[in-house]
């Protein structure tokens, strides 16, 4: 299978991510959001463990993530708002945040 060569949807959420704990929190995090509110999302491994490809470091995956580590998300409905963590995040933390405040009990409740 092809590594990704750039983003893939138009809408909602798009999830980057590999098979590693870090990345497996949000996936966690998106399977209960999607069986709870239905909020679907698509997905785009990324193999970080391929040394000669580097996907995670190349231009169009660090100009959403500057630190080229997975996990980032990136809401198309927002304007291609992307998420990914922050020096003042650890563990994924900021990506958990942003469904947890924002997108989707706004969209919700508001
Ligand atoms: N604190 C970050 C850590 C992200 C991180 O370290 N990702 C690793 C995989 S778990 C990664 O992308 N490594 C590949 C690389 O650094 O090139 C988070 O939890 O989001």
């Amino acid at each position: 299978m092809a590594e990704p060569a750039g983003l893939v949807a138009k809408s909602g959420i798009e999830f980057l991510s590999a098979g590693t704990p870090n990345g497996h929190k949000v996936s966690v995090l998106l399977e209960e959001l999607k069986e709870a509110y239905g909020k679907d999302y698509s997905v785009q491994s990324i193999n970080i463990f391929d040394n000669d490809k580097k996907t995670q470091k190349q231009p169009w995956y660090t100009a959403l993530n500057p630190k080229g580590r997975i996990p980032t998300i990136v809401d198309h409905d927002r304007r291609g708002f992307a998420v990914f963590e922050t020096a003042k995040a650890q563990m994924s933390g900021d990506l958990v945040k942003y469904f947890t405040q924002s997108t989707l009990l706004c969209d919700r409740y508001a």
